[in-house]
């Protein structure tokens, strides 16, 4: 087996480099060999000062999460930091790139460190439901102190070297060659006979208090609503201010009990969805061989309405050059002041410098005529929803742009088979499906048709990759993967409880408390309900569906109630602003709508109005993978978690349905077939996964590449 930990003896200095690509995870073969060269070391008297860094990529990214689902092995992560900060000889961790979880708590068992300026060290372990379980609860507060501590905990978010160096985490921070000067640091700590300092050793300086632990939990509400990880980390950072020993035998109980909650099961499941659903070969059966895709170094965004500006900020915040074209003028204008305004906000907020927005902005030309277009190498239509306008773009788009340059087309209901017919190369169009806003929504939908060449397909994984957005592959068919089940599904089914007696802040609440980020109808505002009303047409052109199907929002639109951008929707907003207050004419409206279909009203109960939402949901989930929009179950719980506000923390629709057990969920969809009518039609594949007490995880496995 290749070795994943190397040893060198460079004089006095004995160099530990982890070699375990590509994020260098701390994996039960890396602890063993960390652990055997510090032994090594310790038999060798010409060894003074050890070295400890990576080879090449990030310092490590932390434990190796594929290894979660066993036992640890020893030497445990606990024995190896235990080998560490008892070395007699004094040991320096040079930290280029990440420190992530295990990655950092194996540098601060270490006694000195030097960090390079562009590395990253963080915490993550929250985002995967569990608690910084090698130390971290223990040693972070000993350095940074208890509270700073408690909230690089809870954040999750990792912090730059400066920060790190300010808050006490890091000695040194380097400029430029982190071996070199690292190793020059080893001689200072020779000459100077410095021995090791062991964290553990130190004691805490602040101690956590149930202010700063209530203002911390407010800081992070947004992340941690639904969650309860956030709890046993505050329970083991307040150990830390037992003995060491002690408290590390408190974090390793409470380490436990985080790793084997449902919470991380799901996060974990996420984690791991996201990377998997940007693969090819998961997504396409067109060809085993991946393609090398071609450089993408220059954009066309056509359409600089909303939807286009946003792309082309994306665009350009990835460091692309980007040629905006519109028809109208006036409308280049006003992308221009968007794209002012969008950057001025970032500096303002202090999220990017001054500098790094001009440079943004200036990636950013307008091209008045489609003949500027001509050396593009992505082609992005973002105009009005019209077939035929879309059309007659993706045609001259065709004809202008050279043989290799992909052509894409943002629309999100239209057939992207149809529209790439309008080109005599059908093979290079496929539909990339952004999310309002498009320059910070984390999913990218790809939609290819039977037409798209895995070339195309290809390029697409690499756009994604690059504005760093998690990759979904839709087959095309009406509302790809997500706007299918919410409309089918859960917009269908939240209309049909209001019918029944819900209202709108009921059917919300009840939602949001179960954990999504905001309720249908308060999304349904947001996005306006002519956006939902013109995908129906769409859709009602295609297929049928059964009345009642979204009615309420319908009317909403016919009344010109479109949402928050006419201060009056599913409910009224005062002054312009976003606070939804209930509105008694909606009500009547309801009402109304219920008696013409013979509705009995009734009190309906938040438990209802979740396990329908999220039934109807898993239905049409089903329905999306059994017609092969979907290639696999986890890719649906990505694009519902990245985009449609559902808990990560429930690992998304399908993972939660497997939590719930397919027998279960079969039995009451059933149910509400026998209760409600044939829109219920349970999923062939949730009757077939049931009788065989088989789970979407298992489907997923089992099914091969489609
Ligand atoms: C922990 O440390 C627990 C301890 O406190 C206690 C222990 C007792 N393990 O994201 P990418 C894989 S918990 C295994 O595409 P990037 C990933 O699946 C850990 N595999 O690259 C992918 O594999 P593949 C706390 C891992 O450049 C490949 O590496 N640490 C791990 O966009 C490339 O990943 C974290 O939560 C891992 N730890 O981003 C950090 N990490 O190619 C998690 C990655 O087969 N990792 N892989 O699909 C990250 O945030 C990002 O991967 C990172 C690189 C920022 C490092």
């Amino acid at each position: 087996m290749a070795r994943t930990v190397s040893f060198e003896e460079l004089a006095a200095v004995g160099l530990i480099c982890i070699d375990n690509p590509p994020v260098n995870a701390i994996s039960h073969s890396v602890r063993r060999e960390l652990v055997d060269a510090i032994a090594r070391a310790q038999n060798n008297p010409g060894i003074k000062v050890l070295l400890l860094t990576s080879h090449a990529g990030p310092f490590s990214a932390g434990a190796d999460i594929t290894e979660f689902d066993r036992p640890q092995g020893e030497p445990s992560f606990e024995q190896l930091n235990r080998a560490v900060e008892s070395s007699p000889t004094p040991v320096v961790a040079a930290i280029g790139g990440a420190a992530l979880g295990g990655g950092l708590e194996l540098a601060i068992a270490c006694h000195y460190r030097l960090v390079h300026k562009g590395a990253k060290l963080g915490t993550p372990e929250i985002t995967l439901g569990i608690i910084p379980g090698a130390g971290g609860t223990q040693r972070l507060p000993r350095l940074m102190g208890a509270r700073a501590a408690l909230n690089m905990i809870l954040s999750g978010t990792p912090i730059a070297a400066p920060e790190a160096k300010a808050n006490g985490l890091v000695d040194e921070v380097v400029e430029d060659d982190l071996r070199a000067a690292a190793l020059s640091f080893c001689e200072r700590l020779l000459r100077q006979g410095l021995g090791p300092r062991p964290t553990s050793n130190r004691i805490v300086a602040d101690g956590l208090k149930e202010a700063d632990i209530a203002s911390a939990l407010l800081a992070h509400a947004r992340s941690l609503k639904g969650r309860s990880t956030q709890n046993l980390a505050i329970e083991a950072i307040q150990a830390s201010r037992l003995p060491c020993s002690e408290g590390l035998a408190i974090e390793a109980t409470l380490a436990e009990k985080s790793l084997a909650s449902g919470e991380s099961l799901a996060l974990r499941h996420v984690f791991f969805a996201e990377r998997e659903s940007g693969k090819l070969n998961a997504a396409s059966s067109l060809n085993a061989q991946p393609a090398q895709p071609p450089a993408i170094r220059r954009v066309a965004v056509i359409g600089a309405g909303t939807m286009g500006t946003g792309i082309a900020i994306a665009l350009a915040d990835a460091g692309l050059e980007v040629m905006l074209h519109d028809n109208d003028p006036a409308s280049l204008v006003r992308s221009r002041e968007s794209r002012n305004s969008t950057y001025a906000s970032s500096v303002r907020r202090g999220r990017i410098t001054e500098s790094v927005a001009d440079e943004c902005l200036r990636r950013i030309a307008n091209a008045p005529t489609l003949g500027e277009l001509a050396d593009a190498d992505l082609a992005i239509e973002a105009v009005f929803e019209d077939v035929e306008l879309k059309k007659d773009v993706l045609s001259k788009l065709d004809s202008v742009v050279a043989p290799r340059c992909l052509i894409a087309t943002n629309t999100s209901t239209l057939s992207v088979t149809q529209l790439a017919r309008a080109t005599a190369h059908p093979g290079r169009v496929l539909g990339l499906h952004f999310f309002v806003p498009a320059h910070t929504s984390r999913l990218l939908e790809i939609v290819r048709t039977v037409h798209t060449s895995r070339e195309s397909l290809a390029t697409a994984f690499r756009v994604a990759k690059l504005l760093r957005k998690v990759a979904v592959v839709s087959r095309d068919a009406f509302g790809f993967i997500g706007n299918r089940m919410m409309l089918d599904g859960y917009f269908r089914e939240a209309e049909q409880l209001l019918l029944e007696g819900a209202t709108p802040t009921g059917v919300d609440t009840a939602l949001e408390n179960f954990g999504f980020a905001m309720g249908p109808q308060r999304v349904s505002d947001l996005g306006g309900n002519d956006v939902g009303t013109r995908a129906r047409l769409e859709l009602f052109r295609r297929e049928t569906r059964p009345d009642p199907y979204c009615v309420i929002a319908d009317r909403l639109t016919t009344m010109g109630r479109l949402g928050q951008k006419t201060g009056r929707g599913f409910y009224c907003y005062e002054n312009g602003g976003r606070e939804a207050g209930s509105d008694p004419d909606v009500i009547r409206l309801i009402e109304q709508l219920a008696v013409d279909r013979g509705i009995r009203r009734r009190e309906i109960h938040d438990r209802e109005i979740v396990e329908r939402c999220l039934l109807a949901l898993i239905n049409v989930g089903a329905m999306v993978l059994e017609e092969g929009t979907a290639a696999r179950a986890a890719d649906i719980d990505v694009v519902w978690t990245s985009a449609y506000g559902f808990p990560r923390h429930f690992g998304g629709p399908m993972f939660y349905a497997d939590t719930l057990g397919l027998p279960h969920v079969f039995e009451r969809i059933r149910h509400y077939h026998d209760q409600l009518g044939d829109y219920w039609r349970p999923a062939t594949l949730i009757e077939r996964l049931a009788s065989a007490s088989s789970s979407f995880a298992r489907w997923d496995r089992n099914a091969a590449p489609r």
